[in-house]
This record gives C-alpha cells, structure tokens and sequence, in this order.
C-alpha cells in the first residue's frame, strides 16, 4: 500500500528561537554560536545592546543563521571570522541549547496531538507517518503547520511523500515556511534535478566520486550503469544509490514506542586508519556506545543484541553482530561487544565509517523483575568479576535474563 510520509524541519531553528526573545532584531541577519561571551548587554534606559560579528575573534563556527545572514553566504559551520568578513554587521548571539530543547519538546507535542506517529531525528526534525489519517494531504500539512507555530510561534517547513528519503529532500524545496507534496507518480520527475551530495548519506567523498562518474544529480544518478557505480563503491552502497536514484525508500517511520533498534553512527572527517589512528578511532568507538546507551535509557529499552557498522575507503560496507546472554543498557557492557564484533572484521583499509547498533529490544519497564531478584543487569553490575577475555557477560548473569519483548 502507498503510504505518506512528512518530513518536519524547523526553519532556521536555533536563530528563530532567540527571535522569539529578541524581536526587535527581526528582519536582520543575526548568527548563532559559541557561548556567553557575546550575550547582549542592558544598559541603564533598559536598551539591549547586541554583539556584532566584526567584533569577534577567536576560531569559532557558526551554529546557524537567520534567512537574512544566508542571504549574506553565511552559513551553518562556517567559521566564525570568515562570516565577519561577509557580514559584519550581523548580530552574535550565543547558542541557549536549553531553550532550543523547550522549543523542541513543545512542537514535536503539539504534532503528536494530530499525527501521533512520529519519528524524532533529533533537535528540530521528526518524521510523521500520515498514512492512516483522514483528509488530503496540503490540509494536514497546513493544520500541522499551524500546531507548531500556536504552540511555539515558530515556523516550519514540510514534505510529504511516499517516504521518508524524499520527504526529506521535499521539506527543503520550499524553505522557509513551506509545504511540499510530491505525488508518486512525479517522484523521478522532482528528484532528477536535485544535487546527490543533498542526500542523506552521499557525503562529500561520495559526491566526488559520483563527480568522477559524471554523475551530479540524482537524474544523472538514475541513468548511470551499475557496474561502474559497483566497481567505485562496492555492492550494498551502489544498491543504495540505486534505490535512490529511483526515489525507493522502504524505511519505516521508527516511532520511540516500538524501534526495532536504535544506532549512532559517524562518518570521520579524514578516513582513519586502523593502526596510525587506533586511540581515535577507540575513543570515537567508545562515545558511540556511551551515546547508544544514554539513548536506551532515555526510551526505557534493553538490548540483547549488539552490532556494529564500517564503512572502509573504498567503500566496502562490513557489519558484524553479537547476541548477549541478557538484555543491557550499559555502555561498557555494549563497548565490550562492540569490541569483540570488531575483532571479527579484518582491518584491511583506512575507515570512513564507524556505527554501533543496539536491537532484539526489550522494554525495560514490561522485563524488570518483579519478584526481587535482579535480572535485568541495566546498571553494569557484575562487571567487575567479569574475564576479560570475556565480551561483557558477567558468569553470574548467563541465561537467568528474561528474553527481550
Ligand atoms: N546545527 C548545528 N550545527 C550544524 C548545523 C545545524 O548545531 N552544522 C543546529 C542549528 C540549527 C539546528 O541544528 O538551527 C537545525 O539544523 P538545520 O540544518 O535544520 O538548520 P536550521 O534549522 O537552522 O535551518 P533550516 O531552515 O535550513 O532548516
Ligand atoms: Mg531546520
């Protein structure tokens, strides 16, 4: 069955938010970044006086901007000093990521009162799935529109499609404060002339030797051989971009109440190499376990099962998993498998990925034990008897755990 899928994205989320505090400044291009440093001063009429971007020093990146300093070419992760010289007089705010979540927690209710599937993909996106509700599809994006903006004062913009790689791509095509709605008899259509580096996943390694292919759109994309783009990126990437090119995305909308599992993954800025970059590399690979925990936590879920993700230079795809004996949130526990699956994988290339995946889920409020005994080791205890040869599982705990819901 067809479904529909929206894409939410705030507009320029960080600097609208302190323009709801600030909204005299309006209109101006304003920059958000850094810390307390620039927080504007009161003077004794009860003026504000702002910072200005000719002002600072230092080796700070932009946060955001507001549509008026884009106008200007500045733009998110540029250098602080490099967006002075383009505009020096737009205003510097610091970044309030307190507010920012408020302002995240408030829009994201005030959609799920309408559309109640919902997938956050952090801060200031979520995907909605629509499929199940009544009424054509520019009536529920607007009536969501105006949820967000009743309940925050903020605008948003929305794309809605038959999934959720196009509907992302679609949220951006009317930016700020649109509405997109891409129809699938229309999707090759819409989609040919977009640049490949604006999908989620071709990254700008990939985008330059899609470059060297010839191919800079997803048309071109769609009309490339797949043994060339196989030869380039291996089989699983080059399926992908197959998919892609063809606007195919069978993903579904992972709602916080029943993921099937949940990941951190990142890309190195430089590949890393297996041996010369091994304490970065570690020291990558243990944050994001610690963040894979924290993110179990947070939804109230053990995992039984850990896996972990690589990508290498050339592209090659390798994943590896690890069932544990009983379900843990705990991030050494999910380190130590992790660092077994990782074992398993020869190193043969430079790494340009790393992912760690926690699945067989189980909910940690429905598997806790009841009857007194401790059963789910979600603190990490027992650890400290643990072998070290071992892969997280303390003796004790072996196959007393419940099985995952
Ligand atoms: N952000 C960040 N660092 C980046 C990019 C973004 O900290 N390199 C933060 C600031 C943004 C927020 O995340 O306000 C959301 O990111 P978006 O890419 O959605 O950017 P905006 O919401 O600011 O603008 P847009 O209107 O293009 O969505
Ligand atoms: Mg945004």
């Amino acid at each position: 069955m067809d479904r529909r899928i929206a894409h939410l994205d705030m507009d320029a989320f960080f600097a609208s938010v302190e323009l709801l505090r600030y909204p005299e400044l309006r209109g101006q291009p304003v920059v958000v970044g850094g810390r307390h440093d620039w927080a504007p001063t009161i003077d004794a009429q009860g003026r504000r006086h702002f910072a200005r971007l000719r002002d600072y020093v230092g080796r700070g990146v932009v946060t955001t901007s507001t549509y008026e300093a884009r106008a200007l070419g500045v733009f998110s992760a540029m250098g602080m000093m490099k967006a002075a010289r383009l505009a020096p007089d737009a205003i510097l705010l610091p970044a309030d990521f307190d507010a920012y979540r408020h302002c995240s927690r408030l829009f994201k209710q005030a959609v799920a009162a309408i559309a109640p599937r919902i997938e956050d993909r952090g801060v200031d996106e979520i995907y909605i799935d629509l499929t199940d509700l009544p009424g054509d599809s520019l009536t529920l994006a607007q009536t969501i529109k105006q949820a967000v903006r009743d309940a925050t004062g903020l605008s948003c913009s929305i794309g809605i499609t038959p999934n959720k790689l196009l509907s992302k791509l679609a949220s951006e095509f009317d930016k700020p404060d649109g509405i997109s709605i891409i129809a699938a008899d229309e999707v090759l259509d819409r989609i040919a002339p977009i640049a490949v580096g604006k999908v989620n996943g071709i990254g700008p390694k990939a985008t330059a030797r899609l470059q060297g292919l010839g191919i800079a759109t997803l048309g071109d994309l769609r009309r490339a051989d797949d043994a060339p783009l196989q030869a380039q990126f291996g089989t699983t990437f080059a399926s992908w971009l197959h998919d892609v090119a063809r606007g195919i995305d069978d993903r579904p909308v992972v709602t916080e109440r029943n993921p099937k599992s949940t990941s951190r993954e990142t890309t190195f800025e430089r590949d890393l190499h297996p041996r010369l970059d091994r304490a970065e590399l570690s020291a990558v690979f243990t944050t994001l376990c610690e963040r894979v925990a924290a993110d179990l936590v947070r939804k109230r879920l053990a995992a039984r099962t850990i896996g972990i993700k690589l990508r290498f230079d050339d592209f090659r795809t390798v994943t590896r998993d690890l069932s544990l004996d009983a379900p843990t949130q705990d991030a050494r526990r999910i380190r130590r498998a992790a660092g077994e699956c990782l074992r398993r994988i020869a190193l043969s290339h430079r790494l340009r990925l790393l992912g760690v995946r926690a699945s067989a889920l189980s909910d940690v409020d429905a598997t806790l034990d009841t009857s007194g005994g401790r059963q789910l080791d979600l603190l990490g205890f027992g650890e400290t008897d643990a072998a070290p040869s071992a892969i997280g599982l303390s003796p004790g705990s072996a196959r007393s755990g419940p099985a995952p819901g």
